[in-house]
C-alpha cells in the first residue's frame, strides 16, 4: 500500500463533499460564502477527514455514510487556521503558498468566515445526529467538541499565547502541543471509532495512537519550520520562524527534538500494533512518514 495514493483518494472524496456542502446560496450575504470557500479549497493536506476515513475503512464501514463528519473535521481545522493568522493572532500574510483569508477579504469578513465555519460545522453534526440517532452518534460528536474547545484546541491555543516569549515548564509545553495539535487528531480517531463501535480496547489504543501521532506532527512541523524546505510540505512558503513561540525545538534543540519525534512515532506504531484483528497498516506507515518528513 502507498498511503500517498491512499490519502489522494481520500481527499478527492472529502474535497467533492466539502464542495457539495458549501453549495449554498445567499441573496444579500454571499461574500461569507467566498471566503469561507477560499479557505476551504486552499490546498490543505486533509490529514484529520483522511484519518477519520481510514479508521472507518479499516472496521470496514461504508465511509460514505460518514463524510459529512468528516468535513466537520476539516471545517473546524479551517477555521482554526483562519482566525490563527489574523493580525490580532499569528498576524501571516501567507497560508499554504496564498493569501491569508484576511488578505482577500479584511479582518471582520475573515473573523466571521471562521466563525460560521464553527457554526455550520455544528449544523452539519446536528443533522448528522437527527439522522443517525444512536449513543455512538451523540459521543463522536461530543469527543469532536471538546477537542475543538476548551479542553482541547482553544485551550492550547490560549496557553500558546499568553506564554508567547516567555520561559515555560516542559509539562505546560507538552500541554500546549497535546491541545493546539494533537486534540484535533484525536477527535478524527475517536469519533470514527466510535462510529464504527470498536470496543473499549481498540477504542484506548486509538486515542493513544492519535495522541502520539499529534505530538510527532507537530514536533516535525516546528522542525521544518526552523530547517526549511517548507515546499515539500506543501504549507505556507515564506513564512518566517516566530522566535517567541514555545516549540520543542526552542526548548530541546533540534537533536533532542528529532529524538523526542522517533519517541512519538515508535509510541504511535506500537500502539496501533495492539490492534490485531483489523489491518491497521496505514496508520502504522502513516506515524513512520511523518518521523520521515524531509528536513
Ligand atoms: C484559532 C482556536 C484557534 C486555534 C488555532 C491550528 C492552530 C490553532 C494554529 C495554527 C498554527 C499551528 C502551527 C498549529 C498546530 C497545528 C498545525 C501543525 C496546523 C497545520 O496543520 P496542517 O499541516 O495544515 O494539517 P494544512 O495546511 O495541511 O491543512
Amino acid at each position: 500500500m502507498d498511503i500517498k495514493n491512499v490519502m489522494q483518494a481520500d481527499k478527492k472524496l472529502i474535497e467533492d463533499r466539502l464542495m457539495e456542502l458549501m453549495n449554498i446560496n445567499l441573496t444579500y450575504s454571499s461574500k461569507i460564502l467566498d471566503s469561507m470557500r477560499y479557505s476551504l479549497s486552499a490546498g490543505g493536506k486533509r490529514i484529520r477527514p483522511c484519518i477519520f476515513v481510514e479508521v472507518l475503512k479499516s472496521y470496514n464501514i461504508d465511509v460514505k455514510k460518514y463524510l459529512d463528519v468528516a468535513c466537520v473535521i476539516e471545517m473546524i481545522h479551517t477555521y482554526s487556521l483562519i482566525h490563527d493568522d489574523l493580525p490580532a493572532m499569528d498576524n501571516d500574510t501567507l497560508r499554504r503558498g496564498k493569501p491569508t483569508n484576511h488578505m482577500v477579504y479584511g479582518d471582520a469578513i475573515a473573523i466571521l468566515a471562521g466563525d460560521a465555519l464553527l457554526n455550520f460545522a455544528y449544523e452539519l453534526l446536528f443533522k448528522f445526529i437527527k439522522n443517525n440517532f444512536q449513543i455512538n452518534s451523540v459521543k463522536a460528536c461530543e469527543e469532536i467538541s471538546n477537542c475543538a474547545g476548551i479542553y482541547g484546541m482553544i485551550g492550547g491555543q490560549v496557553s500558546d499565547i499568553i506564554n508567547e516569549n516567555k520561559d515555560i515548564s516542559s509539562g505546560n509545553l507538552e500541554y500546549i502541543h497535546e491541545n493546539k495539535t494533537a486534540k484535533l487528531i484525536i477527535a478524527s480517531m475517536v469519533s470514527a471509532g466510535y462510529l464504527a463501535n470498536a470496543d473499549e480496547n481498540d477504542m484506548e489504543h486509538l486515542r493513544k495512537y492519535a495522541y502520539n501521532l499529534g505530538m510527532a506532527f507537530q514536533i516535525s512541523d516546528d522542525i521544518l519550520d526552523i530547517i526549511g524546505n517548507e515546499k515539500l510540505l506543501g504549507k505556507s512558503v515564506g513564512k518566517d520562524v516566530d522566535e517567541g513561540k514555545n516549540t520543542y525545538p526552542k526548548y530541546f534543540g533540534i537533536e533532542k527534538s528529532k529524538e523526542k519525534l522517533n519517541g512519538y512515532v515508535n509510541s504511535a506504531i506500537d500502539e496501533i500494533s495492539e490492534i490485531k484483528d483489523k489491518d491497521m497498516s496505514f496508520f502504522a506507515q502513516l506515524a513512520t512518514y511523518i518521523g520521515n518528513r524531509k528536513y
